[in-house]
């Protein structure tokens, strides 16, 4: 543990902050319960590194929970935001900006045809959800265990993420009638899936599935899994639904429906294309999106939905990526590195914890089997994961404090951070004290 680490200032704001928000945080998996002690408050970010009120500064691999693919305070994102603050911060009316970002993203993601713009991941994959049942004329959804897609009631039902790392199934204050059409199964097993649908043929309105599972852990698609559910949806008449909120314009610019080629008919966003804005987005096919109002009959609003300082934020990050097309190669091939790297540091050491990854998302499970769904990720020792986390926070490498996370790289990370963290990792892993 590094003795100089004082947190004397968020320990403060914490016991304020408990005085006037639920546990002291807008969103649960920041209060740190899962691994114990005091959240640090962070007052700057700057590329990799966050700084704390006591001056902690962290390599960051939260990333706000991805949308810092560039890193933070990116000059271009911070001057286009600032622009559009100049002329205003909310209109309630369409904008130029608006048709930029909805060009953009239907350039950038074959089939996403209309798409439109909500203000957070949970909006956008609710209301893919409605979009699909109001075109199919059916009730029941599937998704996967362990998979978590927002905190809209009906899909708090074997949840991933904070639901998860409440160690909670789903939620109090959901009435049975909300989730009574939610159909779950195993992720990465088709048999279960397809044993769904022939239990209830004609009325599964949708499939919504992480195509990489990064809210259990990081759990990726075993071959053929996703081109199974395309398939089992073609076969059914129902709408497959890629929620891309975490994958979106990280795994390449098309998200993972590009990196692993398999066409969802619906498409979810959030995190990136706000660039740290809250800015959430679904679309895909033009015959069901046209089922939304003022189109068709499926209802969805929002107030600020397409806000233009929002947009500003989002347009500068993607119109960067889209500029620079081999940042993801590269991303992609130093994350695919450096997690390789913390695979051996364990295995040098005995430890058979998987290191999964995908692209620049990854984790490490402390467990000593594989993990390709739900039950096995919950083998994994969070006590075990506790104690490591702390100690990296304490030397100043900032992860999620949650077992059930991922860890995020951004181009911003370079080899210096790198090392640096697999220099702490190796001083933690080789003591000898880690819980096996
Ligand atoms: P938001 O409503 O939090 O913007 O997005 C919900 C959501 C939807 N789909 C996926 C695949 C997601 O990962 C998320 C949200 N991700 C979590 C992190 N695992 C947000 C962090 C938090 O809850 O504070």
């Amino acid at each position: 543990m590094h003795m100089m680490y004082n947190t004397s200032v968020s320990e403060q704001l914490f016991a304020e902050a408990q005085q006037y928000i639920p546990g002291g945080v807008n969103s649960p998996v920041r209060a740190f319960s899962s691994i114990g002690g005091n959240p640090p408050f962070i007052r700057q970010a700057n590329g990799p590194y966050l700084t704390d009120e006591d001056g902690n500064r962290y390599i960051d691999y939260v990333c706000s929970w991805g949308p810092m693919i560039l890193g933070h305070n990116r000059p271009e994102v911070r001057e286009a935001v600032a622009q559009a603050c100049a002329r205003g911060l909310s209109y309630g009316a369409a904008t130029r900006a608006e048709v930029e970002m909805a060009r953009l993203v239907c350039s950038l993601v074959p089939g996403v045809e209309l798409v439109r713009m909500v203000n957070s991941g949970t909006e956008a994959v609710m209301s893919a959800i409605r979009a699909a049942r109001g075109y199919t004329g059916r009730d029941k959804i599937i998704k996967f265990n362990g998979c978590y897609h927002g905190h809209s009631d009906c899909l708090l039902v074997q949840a991933g993420s904070g639901v998860m790392t409440a160690g909670r199934p789903g939620s109090d204050g959901v009435p049975a009638g909300c989730t009574a059409d939610t159909l779950t199964a195993t992720y990465n097993d088709l048999v279960g899936v397809k044993a769904l649908f022939d239990a209830n043929p004609g009325q599964i309105a949708c499939i919504v599935v992480e195509p990489v599972a990064a809210n259990m852990g990081v759990v990726p698609p075993q071959p053929g899994f996703l081109q199974g559910l395309r398939r089992l949806c073609d076969e059914a008449g129902s709408v497959l639904i890629f929620d891309e909120v975490i994958t979106g314009f990280r795994l390449s610019p098309s998200g993972a429906a590009g990196y692993y080629k398999v066409q969802p008919d619906l498409f979810t966003f959030g995190k990136i294309i706000g660039a740290g804005m809250p800015v959430g987005a679904y679309g895909g096919r033009r015959d069901i999106m046209s089922v939304v109002a003022p189109l068709g009959g499926v209802y969805q609003a929002g107030t600020l939905s397409g806000n233009p300082v929002a947009m500003a934020a989002g347009l500068a990050q993607l119109t960067l990526l889209r500029e620079n097309p081999q940042w993801y190669s590269e991303l992609n091939a130093t994350a695919d590195g450096f997690f390789t790297e913390i695979q051996s540091i364990l295995r040098e050491r005995g430890l058979a914890y998987p290191v999964n990854h995908v692209g620049s998302l990854g984790c490490i499970f402390f467990t000593q089997q594989p993990v390709v769904n739900y039950e096995d990720a919950k083998t994994a020792d969070t006590r075990a994961f506790a104690s490591y986390c702390k100690y990296m926070l304490a030397n100043g490498v900032y992860c999620a404090p949650s077992q059930f996370e991922a860890m995020f790289l951004s181009t911003a990370h370079t080899n210096a951070e790198l090392d640096r963290t697999l220099e702490i990792m190796r001083n933690y892993f080789k003591r000898g004290s880690v819980n096996r």
